[in-house]
């Protein structure tokens, strides 16, 4: 069959965003697991933001560094500031998956060093941000969605330029480089549901070169 038949659907994105859909599904089972035994030493929690307000969404990491906010702003940390230990290290697992995936999307020699993990429950929502707080906005950010299903906002440079609705499934894997680096993105309030394997949750990892 010639290539051209053997999508089921086209997806049109706009440059610099690689969807590949069900690339993490395979392992799935195995991420949820590092993902468990990453919130008993780092637990998720409910950070507060410059502003005053608290995201609605639940946050950890892993990894040399890790994303955090309080009234001081936002970051990159070393440590948890829970806890005052170090983030735990990135599983290989989850570092193998991102540079595959950067890979196929063309990002050749990706480093991550960083992996924000979200946690959301239904009617959580991330309003619309760029992320600027990376040191290197050469490398892309790849991102791993599991569980329920989630509405993406996905705009332009500008906060006022149009947004595209991507929906991010279980399993699926988006490498956001290039020009889309930089792009005004958000997630719709979380709908509820019942997932087979993550039941009233979707958890989505981002993994990031922060550091220089
Ligand atoms: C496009 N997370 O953690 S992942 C974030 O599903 C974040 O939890 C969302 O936005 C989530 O900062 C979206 C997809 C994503 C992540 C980073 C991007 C898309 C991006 C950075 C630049 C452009
Ligand atoms: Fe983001």
């Amino acid at each position: 069959m010639p290539p051209e038949q053997l999508a089921l659907f086209a997806e049109p994105l706009p440059e610099g965003v690689t969807i590949l859909r069900g690339f993490a599904l395979s392992q799935a089972g195995a991420i949820l697991a590092e993902v468990e035994r990453i919130g008993e030493a780092a637990p998720f929690r409910a950070m507060q933001v410059p502003g005053g307000g608290t995201m609605s969404v639940a946050m950890t990491n892993c990894g040399a560094a890790g994303w955090v906010t309080d009234l001081r702003g936002y970051r990159y940390s070393p440590a948890d500031p829970l806890t005052g230990q170090p983030w735990p290290d990135m599983p290989a697992l989850i570092h193998d998956l991102a540079v595959r995936a950067a890979d196929a999307a063309g990002f050749e020699g990706f480093q991550p060093d960083a992996c924000l993990i979200n946690r959301y429950e239904p009617g959580a929502r991330m309003g619309l941000h760029q992320d600027r707080d990376e040191a290197d906005r050469s490398a892309p950010i790849v991102s791993v969605s599991l569980g329920l299903s989630a509405t993406f906002l996905f705009g332009g440079l500008k906060r006022s330029d149009p947004q595209a609705r991507i929906a991010l499934n279980h399993g699926d894997v988006v490498v956001w480089g290039g020009p889309a680096r930089m792009a005004y993105h958000g997630i719709a309030p979380l709908k509820d549901g019942l997932h087979p394997e993550l039941g009233r949750l979707r958890l989505n990892l981002t993994i990031r070169k922060a550091l220089v």
